[in-house]
């Protein structure tokens, strides 16, 4: 594995997060709520094994895969539905690309600096956050 992503990551910045849970078709309560929280990222990682924790005082979401092995994913807790993805390296970056009913579904992880990186897309919406350690 080219980075280590591991560590707890806090969210310091979010764009663009209401448009890309519209695109999920999360209902409006729901986005508001979500809208306030300042989720954790605890992401462990072993080479290509990696579980990402993201956690806030509303939902956890938990997800584990090995880059290069698709998986099932159930969104239990966000938007619910049933994917299958695939976690790759583009170069130090990790791609997840999840099919299923929505198009142009997947989430880019990279490291800048001391900041963790992530873009969030779904059909036409992109969602950009960064996180800091904590
Ligand atoms: O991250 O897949 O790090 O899984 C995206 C929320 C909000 C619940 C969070 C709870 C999408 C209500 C996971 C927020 C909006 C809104 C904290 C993003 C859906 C429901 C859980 C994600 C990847 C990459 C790892």
């Amino acid at each position: 594995a080219p980075v280590d992503f591991s560590g707890t990551w806090g969210l310091v910045s979010s764009e663009n997060f209401e448009n890309y849970m519209k695109s999920l078709d999360i209902d409006f309560m729901t986005r508001k709520v979500a809208k306030m929280l300042t989720p954790q990222k605890v992401i462990e990682q072993q080479g290509d094994k990696f579980s990402i924790r993201t956690l806030s005082t509303f939902r956890n979401y938990l997800v584990e895969f090995k880059v290069g092995e698709e998986y099932e994913e159930d969104t239990k807790g966000l938007d619910n539905r049933k994917l299958l993805s695939l976690v790759t390296w583009d170069n130090e970056r990790l791609v997840c690309v999840q099919k299923g009913e929505k198009k142009n579904r997947g989430w880019t992880h990279w490291i800048q600096g001391d900041e963790l990186h992530l873009e969030l897309t779904c059909e036409d919406q992109l969602c950009k956050q960064v996180y800091q350690k904590v």
